[in-house]
């Protein structure tokens, strides 16, 4: 059985990521999205909170399983019994820090390799990053992140103006 991780900080899942874990899904038997709890950020959507938006917006993939993660990632793979992790390239930007990371990773664990899918072009500008700019100016982001995503981030917003 191939185990395949998609790890990332999805702060919020946008259709950029969708489409990587949806294609993804397709290459390996169980995709685990790894949804990193990082303790020294601040992300606009807790740990649990991201976890749970993504089963919602997963929830038609029978082979995808969302599960948190903190520390090393490939001390999560090993945990998984993954041999692969999989990565979106967007641009040339993406590009250093993706090899950085790869082969940092491939350094630490030489039996997990890293595999990158090229963005579909239709998502190649977006980011989560993009989506909370939009939204903190009050910008239409329903292109940008599924609308049960979008109402989450409108709550969000609303709760941190008060
Ligand atoms: N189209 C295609 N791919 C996309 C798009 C898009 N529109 N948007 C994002 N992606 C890709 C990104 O390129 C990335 O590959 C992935 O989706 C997730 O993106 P993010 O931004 O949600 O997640 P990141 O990049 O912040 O995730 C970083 C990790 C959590 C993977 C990393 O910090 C990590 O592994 N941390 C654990 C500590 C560790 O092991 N460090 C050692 C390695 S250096």
């Amino acid at each position: 059985m191939l185990t395949g991780i998609y790890p990332g900080s999805f702060d919020p899942v946008t259709y950029g990521h969708l489409d990587i874990i949806r294609r993804s899904a397709g290459m390996v038997d169980e995709l685990i999205v790894g949804v990193l709890n990082n303790k020294a950020k601040t992300p606009l959507f807790s740990v649990e909170e991201r976890v749970k938006m993504l089963k919602e917006v997963t929830k038609d993939i029978a082979n995808v399983k969302i599960i948190p993660f903190e520390g090393l990632l490939v001390d999560f793979a090993h945990k998984l019994d993954a041999k692969i992790v999989i990565r979106g390239l967007r641009a040339i930007t993406d590009f250093e820090y993706e090899l950085q990371m790869a082969q940092t990773n491939h350094k630490l664990a030489s039996d997990v390799e890293t595999v990158f899918l090229t963005t579909n072009l239709q998502y190649s500008y977006l980011s989560s990053t993009t989506v909370k700019e939009v939204a903190a100016f009050g910008g239409d982001i329903s292109q940008f992140v599924p609308e049960y995503i979008e109402q989450k981030v409108w709550e969000k917003m609303k709760h941190r103006r008060r």
